[in-house]
């Protein structure tokens, strides 16, 4: 009898501790042991600091069930920052921190934030994000089998160049500026009299320090971390013309083999790590803290900043472009992006 108890208690307790963690394990076998994160810039740019947070926070709230690792770069698309979303929805990167300029080639929407002059400070961007218009672009990527979760930043998009300051869209003519992956920006910048020229970040920055291209347009803390100023970068317009945020999301098949608590988890600490990421990406380059602005100039930069008059120079040249990309992206959608804009708090 004593023989026989000692024997139950002896198998029992291996089954009952089974028994008390039999969700987490026999779910969590079907995990992978890495899920990869795709960014185009990694640690110290904000950018890679909100999604390393993201994985940090995830790992920890999970007890590493859930392991993500941030690959910079945007090396797992071999330098392509535009074939981003297509790669992560055919599964071949599992999560992003994606910028909404990279993926507005699948999804034309994101040009929303590329419209020049839409958004004239932070308040209208947080309005456009939080309000209508963010919830019906992460509509809009769900039906594309992207599970966004939440926004981070890039910013603001000011123009640095090597040859002159720039105050006038006449400054601009003749200049060869390095644009981004969307046709709208080819335009706008066609449309202000400057030579645009697409490439993706990877190629941007030898073409800046060999002088194949004059200028480039990028948020202040991708100038400064990537020290842009030391490949002949030294005059800066503050122009604020367009800003691009950034969007936190999973592969949906990946997404739908999480448990509930994990999506919980996963949804939760992108918010976190959306919020700290525009924290950052903000610090010392707004009307309250101009501290960072300072740092610049200190570097030997000419920093142009425009008068109301000024700004509504380019504003008016590139009016055109705004009517015609309208069109494009959607009036209904474009038109609650206004809507919000004019409402904002501020
Ligand atoms: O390529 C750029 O300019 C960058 C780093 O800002 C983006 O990925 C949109």
């Amino acid at each position: 009898m004593n023989l026989f108890r000692k024997l139950a208690t002896g198998l029992a307790l291996p089954a009952l501790l089974a028994g008390a963690f039999a969700s987490a394990p026999a779910e969590a076998q079907n995990y992978k042991s890495e899920y990869k994160i795709s960014t185009v810039v990694g640690v110290p740019f904000p950018w890679g600091l909100s999604a390393q947070r993201w994985a940090d926070l995830v790992k920890e709230r999970t007890n590493g069930r859930i392991n993500m690792k941030v690959y910079p770069g945007a090396q797992l698309v071999a330098g392509d920052q535009t074939k981003e979303f297509t790669a992560m929805r055919q599964g071949i990167i599992d999560m992003a921190v994606g910028s909404t300029i990279n993926w507005s080639p699948q999804v034309p929407e994101l040009n929303l934030f590329s419209l020049p002059f839409l958004m004239p400070d932070y308040a209208a961007i947080d309005a456009i994000t939080g309000g209508e218009p963010g919830k019906k672009l992460f509509e809009i990527i769900e039906s594309k089998d992207i599970i966004p979760l939440a926004w981070g930043e890039n910013g603001f998009r000011e123009l640095t160049n090597s040859k002159h300051e720039v105050r006038k869209p006449e400054d601009l003519k003749g200049l060869k500026i390095r644009v981004v992956g969307s046709p709208l920006f080819n335009d706008t910048f066609t449309a202000l009299g400057a030579n645009p020229t697409q490439m993706s970040w990877a190629d941007a920055q030898p073409a800046l320090s060999t002088g194949a291209v004059d200028g480039q347009e990028n948020p202040l803390s991708i100038y400064t971390v990537a020290k842009l100023h030391t490949v002949g970068q030294k005059y800066v317009t503050l122009w604020h013309y367009v800003a691009d945020p950034l969007i936190f999301s999973v592969n949906k098949q990946v997404w739908n083999s999480f448990t509930p608590e994990d999506q919980k988890i996963v949804r939760e600490a992108a918010l976190e790590a959306g919020k700290y990421g525009i924290e950052v990406a903000r610090k010392g380059i707004t009307a309250e803290d101009s501290s960072e602005l300072e740092n610049i100039k200190k570097l030997g930069v000419t920093m142009t900043e425009l008068t109301p008059e000024e700004l509504k120079a380019f504003q008016d040249a590139t009016k055109p472009v705004y009517e015609k990309w309208k069109a494009r992206i959607g009036v209904e959608l474009v038109e609650s992006a206004e809507k919000a804009v004019a409402n904002r708090k501020k």
